[in-house]
């Protein structure tokens, strides 16, 4: 095998996850048309009940070849119709050719038929997730959240819990950074299964589609990584000739990549709820056992409901620390504009105020610079280097109002030999006419980063080329990784800080300008 980093990510990225057109065993799967609900498909393993063979139950309406069904949830499918998401109905006893079992509902709509799923439940473990059950933890987690004061204590509160709920030997919770890598940010386990906790995880672990699908199905399980696929009967939907689109299902069989994937990392079950933030996708709690592990679905939309309050609070909390920031900054932008006012040039409202002018962005060094002056505030790159900056500023961003980076030297090489100084730049233009600016400079943070297995080898191709030719990595063994030339990131109202200063500056220059023009008239 021979490693292929970049080539596989779009091989990762492309294969269609929502229509692989097979199931998990937890469960079986009838998919209804019209208003009767008429069977056209089914996964092949419904049960046999008695009198009533499964291989004949296609063509039937859902009323006549489960009547438990039909009139159990009757009104609740009426209710479900239009909504996304697979949506727990009720528990249920179907008498199979066994006996009588109890099973779990979830329905939805997939492509206009309805989509009903049915997973076996134990008797015991029903009542053990029962909302009666579960709502001293709930309210006791809602009074932590309270107590909570930063995004940390938050994310070990809810890992905590989430494994209680479920018992998995390992529970983390995983956010995602810009680029869509994952940190586990915090985790709770037994110690059957190795911490991964401050492990950072490369993009491609979890590929984009996969990505965008757990935007719009937050929940997922896989209770045996060592299943056979069940398929579904007829593959293709009569009406439509496509594959189910199985995105909201509750039993979709996942893409044997990522089954491989559980393998290398030892366990054979897993769970993963999305966490979203204002709609994105923030991060997932991501919860493992090394044997195999069934946790019903009323323990799993727990686990949901757990997760949307939390992400709720979350949201609020990073809200309110934004807003505390603006406000802090909002007050030096404030004084910044009475100095300037005060002065003739008002360039010098900045130079006399050099602490005030750094604490706008966070900085540690700024520069004000024109093509005939470069004056120095704070720590900063030497004058001779701060003028390559310029120059390059000019040639390459002369249009931007804002130019900001925290790796200065990954776009202007010149500044390795002053990373120290100048890893991180925000530049604002403050003439229309002028190569004129404005420049904040950070340091460079060097950060190791400890990564769960190399990041530069995420996938193996099989170069004979098989169909099950793309592979996931073997080891996950911590491989450091030391990050230079990097500044810690400007935040989004530190950057509109440097923005505002802008818009203040050309404000002033132009009022200026036209008193200037009145004097002379
Ligand atoms: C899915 N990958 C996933 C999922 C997780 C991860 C959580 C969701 C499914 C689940 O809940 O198990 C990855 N799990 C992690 C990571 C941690 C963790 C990073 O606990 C860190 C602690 N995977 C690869 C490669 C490919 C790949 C190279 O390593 C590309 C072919 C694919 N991963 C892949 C796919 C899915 C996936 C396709 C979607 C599975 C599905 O839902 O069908």
């Amino acid at each position: 095998t021979q490693t292929q980093h970049g080539a596989e990510l779009t091989a990762c990225d492309r294969e269609p996850i929502h229509i692989l057109g097979t199931l998990q065993p937890h469960g079986f799967l009838l998919a209804g048309e019209g208003a009767d609900l008429r069977i056209v498909q089914a996964s092949a393993n419904v049960p046999d009940r008695p009198g009533r063979l499964a291989a004949r139950i296609h063509g039937q309406p859902l009323g006549a070849a489960f009547p438990e069904i039909g009139s159990a949830a009757a009104s609740d499918l009426a209710a479900q119709s239009g909504r996304e998401g697979a949506n727990y109905v009720r528990t249920l006893t179907l008498n199979t050719v066994d006996g009588p079992r109890s099973y779990d509902l979830a329905v939805h709509q997939s492509s206009g038929l309805t989509i009903l799923e049915l997973e076996e439940v134990a008797s015991e473990t029903a009542s053990a997730h029962s909302l009666d059950a579960l709502y001293p933890l709930l309210n006791a987690f809602v009074e932590g959240l309270h107590t909570a004061t930063t995004a940390e204590e938050l994310c070990a509160l809810l890992a905590a819990d989430i494994r209680h709920i479920t018992g998995f030997d390992r529970a983390l919770v995983y956010r995602f950074d810009r680029d869509w890598n994952g940190t586990v940010v915090a985790e709770d386990g037994n110690g059957v299964l190795p911490s991964y906790l401050d492990l950072r995880f490369p993009a491609s672990d979890i590929p984009a589609q996969a990505r965008e699908l757990y935007r719009r199905n937050r929940l997922r399980i896989i209770p045996d990584a060592g299943y056979e696929p069940v398929p579904i009967v007829p593959k293709l939907t009569p009406s439509t000739g496509a594959p189910l689109d199985l995105s909201q299902s509750v039993l979709r069989s996942v893409s044997p990549v990522h089954v491989e994937y559980m393998r290398n990392m030892g366990t054979m079950a897993s769970m993963s709820v999305s966490i979203l933030v204002d709609g994105a996708l923030w991060g997932l709690i991501s919860c493992h056992n090394k044997a195999p592990r069934q946790v019903p679905l009323r323990a799993r939309n727990a686990c949901d409901f757990l997760t949307r309050i939390f992400a709720l609070q979350l949201a609020a909390k990073e809200r309110g620390a934004l807003a505390e920031q603006r406000l802090h900054l909002g007050a030096i932008q404030a004084r910044l504009l009475g100095f300037m006012a005060e002065e003739d040039q008002f360039v010098d409202g900045l130079l006399n105020h050099p602490e005030d002018v750094l604490a706008l962005t966070g900085a540690n060094g700024a520069a004000i610079v024109t093509a005939e002056h470069c004056r120095l505030l704070g720590t900063t790159p030497a004058e001779r280097q701060v003028r390559g900056i310029y120059d390059w500023l000019s040639v390459h961003h002369g249009g931007e109002p804002v130019y900001m980076t925290d790796a200065l030297s990954a776009e202007h090489p010149p500044a390795r030999s002053f990373a120290d100084l100048a890893s991180g730049l925000v530049a604002i233009s403050i003439s229309q006419k002028y190569a004129s600016y404005v420049l904040w400079f950070r340091p460079e943070v060097v950060q190791t980063v400890k990564w769960g297995g190399n990041p530069t080898k995420v996938a193996t191709q099989d170069p004979t080329g098989g169909p099950d030719r793309l592979h996931p990595r073997k080891s996950f063994e911590i491989w450091k990784e030391t990050v230079q030339g990097r500044s810690l990131p400007w935040s989004a109202p530190e950057v509109d800080a440097a923005k505002d200063l802008r818009s203040a500056v050309l404000g002033i220059v132009l009022r200026r300008a036209e008193e200037l023009a009145a004097l002379s008239e």
